[in-house]
């Protein structure tokens, strides 16, 4: 994978190199590529009555109020804990929380006005956060074994069970107990980020029992836009769940203490799937909407479902998602689609008009991946004429970057594929599961390299600190939802992908990995050393 004679004898092979690549691993076979199943991963059943949909309101997550600002940067504090939590009507569900709600309290931000946010873990477990988006020095990050302790917990070492089945030391982890502070410079181009747990081996269980927030960024230039604002500005966190019969969140965990042994039961180890659909801690939640252009924040949260969202009127007819923003922010022109697929970690930022939808008129946000009951995400009831002086600027920004191939100073070849670990299936980059210990990649700051990903299924591949442009898709231009800046690129079954950015910010250790938690703490993660 790293073998710079190998790189250049399958870049020989020009535009066929990334299926050449395949052919050389044996990464998919040509049945495989030609099934491409829709999903990854093996749905759970509630075992609850589940509510009907469009009854329980949108909620919108509370924006956090800083506890003190002094010399320009805003302090924050979120306290982890349990709480209970009402998700379907009438029933009580534990959960972990920041700050005991689901999703966690928003955090609001300016561009370069620096946040630190200072987490308390009262939790029964270490914690790690990342802010997903962020471009955030290293020590902040959220590295896996940067262990966030409870009190009283500073007996947990650095050795941890790990994916691959034996314990793993890291002597660069940095561990903090009860409290940390993380702080987050903010230098970057406005978007919609999300903190969620990222704690080594267990990021997926967390996430699912309730450890995901928003954060946003903001900057002049994009409030001079005249977007839709205020109540016609909503972020919308899409993630699946499903309840056991006492109400609390089912997980098929090997370790329900989620502790010791990480992963999940067959045949759950391409990924849990939920089959209730929540949006912002709610099931199928309805929200009244003036009729008039709403700006949609769209985050899919989900550890493994992927979505194909379409808006559809009572009559049938699809509205317009324009979309105007990716993971990192707006796009230099709006694009429209009518049907928006959305990975795991990905946010889309789109406008759509109610204006041409009947009073009283419903649209329902369906997921065309969906069956069943998960082919409902939301409902939007239009409920009233309004004046609307937003609008969509043909030119939304200036400022992407625009890398050229020939700027790359180095190409690299990921295969991202199922595998064999010592503790059985895992899940693979370049053929190795994870190891802290492990440098895999390490590039100079300020280098521009094209990064080749190829997959045998679904997987939406991460890279922290640096956002990154699609350049192809298995040998074909991207795709229209491809647009802009990213930080999580969906691989489809079979795919080749290659993606061009330039390492600046920090220098450091960060991760790149794909963002189905559950491949993710099956191995599926591989150290970016910054020099
Ligand atoms: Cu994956």
């Amino acid at each position: 994978m790293r073998d710079s004679r190998g790189v250049t004898r399958r870049r020989a092979l020009g535009i066929g190199g990334a299926l050449g690549l395949m052919a050389a691993t044996g990464l998919t076979s040509a049945a495989a590529l030609a099934r491409r199943p829709s999903i990854t991963g093996a749905r759970l059943r509630s075992a609850l009555p589940l509510p009907l949909p469009f009854q329980v309101p949108l909620p919108v997550p509370a924006v956090l109020k800083p506890v003190g600002t002094s010399g320009g940067a805003d302090r924050y504090e979120i306290t982890q804990r349990e709480t209970s939590v009402e998700i379907l009507p009438g029933v009580t569900t534990p959960m972990w929380t920041y700050d005991g709600s689901f999703p966690g309290p928003t955090i609001e931000s300016r561009r370069g006005r620096p946040v630190t946010v200072s987490h308390r873990n009262e939790l029964p477990v270490p914690t790690v956060v990342h802010l997903h988006g962020g471009r955030t020095p290293a020590a902040s990050d959220g590295y896996p074994t940067d262990l966030l302790l409870p009190a009283g917990r500073q007996e947990h070492s650095t050795h941890m069970g790990h994916g691959s089945g034996h314990g793993m030391h890291d002597p660069r982890a940095v561990l903090s107990e009860l409290t940390r502070d993380y702080t987050f410079p903010l230098d970057q181009r406005p978007a919609l980020l999300w903190y969620h747990d990222h704690r080594m081996d267990f990021t997926a269980p967390a996430i699912w029992r309730g450890l995901a927030g928003l954060h946003i960024v903001r900057d002049d230039a994009e409030d001079a836009l005249a977007l839709p604002a205020g109540p016609r500005e909503l972020p919308l966190m899409i993630a699946d769940r499903a309840f056991a019969a006492d109400g609390g969140l089912a997980y098929p965990a090997l370790d329900p203490t989620l502790r010791v042994r990480p992963g999940v039961r067959e045949p759950y180890l391409a990924g849990v799937l939920g089959d209730v659909i929540l949006v912002n801690g709610a099931p199928w939640p309805v929200h009244e909407v003036d009729a008039a252009r709403h700006r949609l924040r769209i985050l899919n949260a989900s550890n493994a479902r992927h979505y194909e969202l379409e808006a559809v009127t009572d009559d049938g007819r699809r509205l317009d998602l324009v979309q105007i923003g990716a993971d990192q922010g707006l796009l230099a022109a709006p694009v429209v689609h009518t049907l928006l697929p959305i990975a795991p970690a990905e946010r889309y930022d789109v406008v759509v008009d109610f204006s041409g939808v009947p009073i009283g008129g419903l649209v329902r946000v369906v997921n065309r991946l969906g069956s069943g009951r998960t082919r409902d995400v939301m409902a939007f009831r239009v409920a009233r004429k309004a004046a609307d002086d937003s609008r969509i600027p043909r030119a939304l920004s200036a400022d992407l970057p625009a890398w050229r191939r020939s700027d790359a100073v180095r190409v690299r070849d990921f295969a991202f594929r199922a595998g064999q670990t010592r503790a059985g299936h895992g899940w693979l980059i370049g053929g190795l599961p994870f190891d802290p210990a492990r440098t895999d990649v390490t590039t100079r700051l300020g280098d521009v390299e094209v990064w080749r990903l190829v997959a045998d299924v679904h997987h939406p591949v991460h890279l922290h600190l640096v956002g990154f442009r699609v350049l192809s898709r298995s040998g074909r231009p991207p795709l229209p939802h491809d647009a802009g800046l990213k930080d999580t690129v969906s691989l489809r079954p079979g795919e080749a992908v290659e993606i061009i950015t330039r390492f600046d910010g920090y220098r450091g250790r960060y991760l790149f990995h794909c963002h189905n938690a559950e491949h993710e703490d099956m191995g599926m993660m591989a150290n970016l050393e910054i020099v």
